[in-house]
Order: structure tokens, then sequence, then C-alpha cells
């Protein structure tokens, strides 16, 4: 196995961890978490064995859309602490061989931004066309708000300014005008000072909405992936290896433009939301055929691109690709009361409580998210399966206090519950009965499944590096693919019924002769096939993992 390229692109073989400053760790007990706390917090992740941080929003915001309205791009929101706090924890993290991401959320600003205000107040302010405004809205694009329970169009009368603005989120959210040279040119010294400040590259917020042209006043000619390509072009000369992950929901065929047409010159990564949307629908039905579909239907992308594949996230779970059919029936299997769902197209829950906290099931959603063709991207609390607290609205409920022991402040905070910057989870998923401490020291815990999996994950290269076959398993129940890259094969079986199974999946058709491999999360057990077919019994909803012996090459430890 070529040992250049599993260093040189870091990002393909990352296992990335997202969380929130404000919910991660309070070290001063003002019942906000902040990068203080967090920084205590860097050994028990690199003990965990992530090696990306993704930080949400934590610069200057209003808050009124949890930190994705920002007011100072260059800054940190003094509740979380300094730009010194700040180094000082990106030094930790890189002391630890931790990368870290952030938030790139140049879509919008809040409202509030001096620039907005500026822009607002006269025709002849100089941030006059960082926003989009009309006389009247415009008729094109035809987008409707993102959410829909808060906003019934993306153009919104200021009075002071006496026209109409673009917002394709809220309305205290004005759209950047992307047709204006001097937002591009400060969207890239944006990124650039935070380069600088050490970090590792960006996830960027809402792509297509960034990209979306329409209703801007001459920028039909306009290509809005020249962007991309000039934002990838600027971090790359700044920083060879910075990365961008592209927040874009989207169909796999327009999904995979984003990486750039000319040979992946845009985004290096893009979150998979068809295969989560999929995902949840073969978990739905105990059936792997609509996730191996939509694995066989995924588009080539360029060599030096990678999905980044996801679980849950800090939104709702949005279902928004499948059919309305498909839809109800996730809806029905895993957020069957009204108040579990949001903006009719997605569930703001956890996956442990729709799961009923079934651990076998829990690990087999974790197993798909480590072995599925790309990079993993885990949600803080995850790795200890919380669950979400309802009572907080929106899609804030599964951006609840993290859950480090037993404490009803959940070891988040000195302050008390009733002064926390947000409500623990409360009942069989709060801290009571899920938290850090409980599950370190007991070996059947899904913390230490966790540990152990992306430690054999980060070991597995070839399920990030790897070309994808899905093969015959013979049972409907029952995912079984591959990924082979260079001289390597590795194999990756799911079995989505609560039944046990026996399946005979077919290696190699008309191979002759045996095949031995190695199980991965059995370490020292082997198994073999014959003539190219495996035999394998399977627990319900049990997952394993395996690579394939090499002649003339050590066994995998
Ligand atoms: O979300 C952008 C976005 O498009 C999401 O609404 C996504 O489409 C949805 O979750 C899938 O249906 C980003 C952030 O993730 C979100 O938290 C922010 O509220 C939003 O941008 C505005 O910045």
């Amino acid at each position: 196995m070529s040992t250049t390229r599993t260093s040189d692109l870091w990002w393909r073989n990352a296992v990335i961890y997202c969380l929130d400053v404000d919910t991660y760790l309070d070290w001063d007990g003002d019942g906000v978490g902040d990068i203080e706390g967090l920084t205590e917090r860097v050994d028990y992740l690199a003990g965990l064995g992530v090696t990306c941080l993704w930080l949400m929003p934590f610069q200057p915001s209003p808050g009124r859309d949890d930190g994705y309205d920002i007011t100072d791009y260059y800054a940190v929101d003094p509740r979380l602490g300094s730009l010194g706090d700040f180094v000082a924890f990106i030094r930790t993290a890189k002391d630890r061989g931790l990368k870290v991401i952030i938030d790139l959320v140049v879509n919008h600003t809040s409202d509030r931004h001096p620039w907005f205000k500026a822009s607002r107040a006269g025709q002849d302010s100089p941030y006059r066309d960082f926003y989009v405004w009309r006389e009247e809205p415009a008729e094109e694009p035809k987008s409707e708000p993102v959410f829909p329970d808060a906003e019934d169009s993306i153009w919104t009368r200021d009075e002071k300014a006496g026209m109409w603005y673009l917002h394709h989120f809220y309305s205290h959210q004005p759209d950047l005008n992307i047709a204006n040279d001097e937002v591009r040119e400060e969207i890239a010294r944006i990124a650039g000072f935070w380069l600088q400040l050490g970090v590792d590259g960006f996830r960027v917020d809402a792509v297509p909405f960034l990209l979306e042209t329409g209703g801007i006043s001459g920028a039909e000619e306009l290509d809005p992936h020249d962007l991309l390509a000039d934002l990838r072009s600027f971090v790359s000369r700044r920083n060879g290896s910075a990365v961008l992950l592209g927040e874009v929901n989207l169909p796999p065929d327009d999904l995979v433009t984003y990486f750039g047409q000319e040979n992946g010159n845009e985004l290096h990564m893009l979150t998979n939301f068809p295969i989560m949307q999929t995902m949840y629908l073969a978990l739905a039905r105990r059936e792997s055929q609509p996730l191996a579909d939509a694995l066989r239907a995924l588009p080539e992308i360029p060599d030096d691109s990678q999905w980044a594949n996801f679980v849950r996230n800090h939104d709702e779970l949005t279902l928004d690709q499948l059919t309305a059919d498909e839809r109800e029936e996730v809806f029905a299997a895993f957020g069957p009361e009204e108040e579990m769902r949001i903006f009719d197209r997605g569930i703001r829950r956890r996956l442990p409580p729709m799961f009923d906290g079934d651990q076998q099931r829990i690990r087999l959603a974790y197993s798909l998210l480590f072995t599925l063709p790309g990079t993993p991207v885990l949600f803080y609390g995850e790795e200890i399966g919380m669950g979400e607290n309802l009572d907080v609205p929106g899609r804030l409920s599964v951006r609840t206090p993290m859950q480090w022991d037993d404490d009803p402040s959940a070891g988040f905070s000195t302050g008390k519950p009733a002064k926390l910057h947000r409500p623990v989870v409360s009942g069989e998923f709060g801290p009571m009965a899920i938290n850090v401490k409980e599950q370190r020291g007991r070996a059947d815990s899904l913390l230490t499944w966790m540990q152990r999996a992306i430690r054999r994950r980060k070991e597995t290269p070839e399920f990030g590096w790897g070309r994808l076959s899905v093969l015959d398993s013979g049972d409907s129940a029952v995912l079984a693919h591959s990924c082979r890259w260079e001289e390597s094969t590795v194999l990756a079986i799911h079995n989505f019924s609560p039944e046990p199974r026996v399946v005979q999946v077919t290696l190699k058709p008309d191979a002759e002769g045996n095949l031995a491999l190695d199980d991965l999360l059995d370490e020292g057990s082997v198994v073999e096939a014959e003539d190219g077919i495996l035999e394998l019994k399977l627990d319900g909803y049990g997952h394993r993992w395996f690579r394939a012996r090499r002649p003339g090459r050590p066994v995998t430890p």
C-alpha cells in the first residue's frame, strides 16, 4: 500500500468531529460553552481518535440562527472567548495532531452586520452592493425559503432602504451579493484571516445558495462556479493542504458538479446527503436495497476529491431528496410524532432515540458511516449515543450540552441547569444515563466501540481511498460492499434486519481456490471464501469488516 498517498491528502482518510463551542464545555461557569473549555477537551478528542475538528460558527452573532448569522467575521464572540483563546486552542489541537476546520458562512450576514446597516442606509453607501436590492421582488429564482415556518418569501422589504432585499434563509440573514467583486475579495480576506490563524480549511455553508445568482441584476453572464474555483485557488495558495468541505444538499448528478468541472478544481469534499437519506430509507425498511441502489448510482468523482458521509448533523435530518411516500416511511419509522418533524421535510431527533436505544442497531448505522466510501463526519455526542431535547425549539433540539457525567448540568458547566445556555437532555438519553464518564470504563459501551471502530477505520484507508463495488449478498436485507485500493481489498457487510442471517457473498465470480480474509473487528479471526464465495452468519443488525489477505504480504494485526 503506497504510504505516500495515505498521507498526502489528509482529509481523505480523516475522521471529522463536528462540535459547537457553546454547547461543548463551559470553563468559566457562566452556563455557556467556551473556547477554553474546548481546549481542555482536546485530549479527550485526540483519545477518541478523531483526526479533524469542525467548529460551528463562533464569531460575534445575535444568535438568531445559532451563530450562522454573523456580525463580525474577524473576531470571536466574547461570550465564547477571545482570539487569544482561539490561537491557544489551535496550538493545542495541532500539538495533539488534530486538524481544525471552521464554518465559512458567507452566503449571508446577520442584518446587524455593519455592512448591512451601511447598505440599507443609502444608495451611495460603499456597502450598498454588498447585498441584493430591488425595487420589486424578482420573478426568478423560484426558490422557496429554506425555513418555511418563518418566512413566506426570499424577498423582504426594508423600510429604511425603501427597497426589497434577497434572503434565502431567515429575513435577518440578508444574502451577500457574490456578483460583486468586492464581496468576493472580502470572502477571500475572511478565509485568509483564519488560515493565517492556523485553521486547516473550511466547511463552506449553504453552497448552492451562495452560488445562486438569480435575482442579482447584471449577474446573467457570471459563472458562479468561478467563485468556488477562485476560492479553491486562493485557499490552496495560502495553505496547500487546506480543505474545502462544501455543504451541498443536492441530487447526485448536480452534487458532483461542485467538485469542479475541470477535474476537481472547486470543492475538495462534499457532504453526501443522497447517501445519508437513502441510508435512512434502508434502515426504516430493514432492507439494504435503497442504499445499495444509491451506492451503485453514485457518479464518478475527480481523483483527488472525496465524499463526506454522516449519520446526523446539527440540522434537521433532511429527507427532501426522497419521494413523498419514501419520506412518509421514514417519518413513520423514526419521527412518528408531529413534534419530531420540521419543515415537512426533516426530523429533529438524534439517532439513538429513533432506534429506541437499540445498541446493535446504533452500531450498524455507525459501522455504515465508517465503511461507506468517503470520509466519516461525526456530530458531537454521537460517540456516546446522546439523544435530543424536543422541548428545545426547532433544529436546536439536537444541539444540547455535551454530556460528560451524570451531574444535572451534565458536567458541561458548574452552573446550575437553569443557568445553562441551553437545557440538557432529559429522560433515558439524558446525562444521568448517557455520559462520557460512565462509558469510558465500560468495555461494552458505545464509546468503547466507537474508539475501536475509529481506530480500525484509520488503519483501513481503503474505505477512504478505494473504488467501491456493491456485491451480491443473496439477501435483500444484507448490504455487502468492497473497496479496492491499489493491491488491497476490504469488505464490509451489514444486516439491516433484526433477525440473524446466513449469507453467501460473491466476492469473485468464477474464482477458484480459497481466499483468506482477516476480520478487522474481531482481531485474530480469519474467514475463508471458497471459490470466491464467502458464507457468513450475521447477527440481527450485525456488521462485519474484513481485509483480504495479500499474497506475500504480512497479515492484518
Ligand atoms: O444550512 C443550509 C441548508 O441548506 C440547510 O438548511 C440544508 O439545506 C438542510 O439542513 C437540509 O435540508 C446551513 C447550516 O447547516 C444551517 O444550520 C444554517 O441555518 C443555514 O445554513 C444558514 O446559514
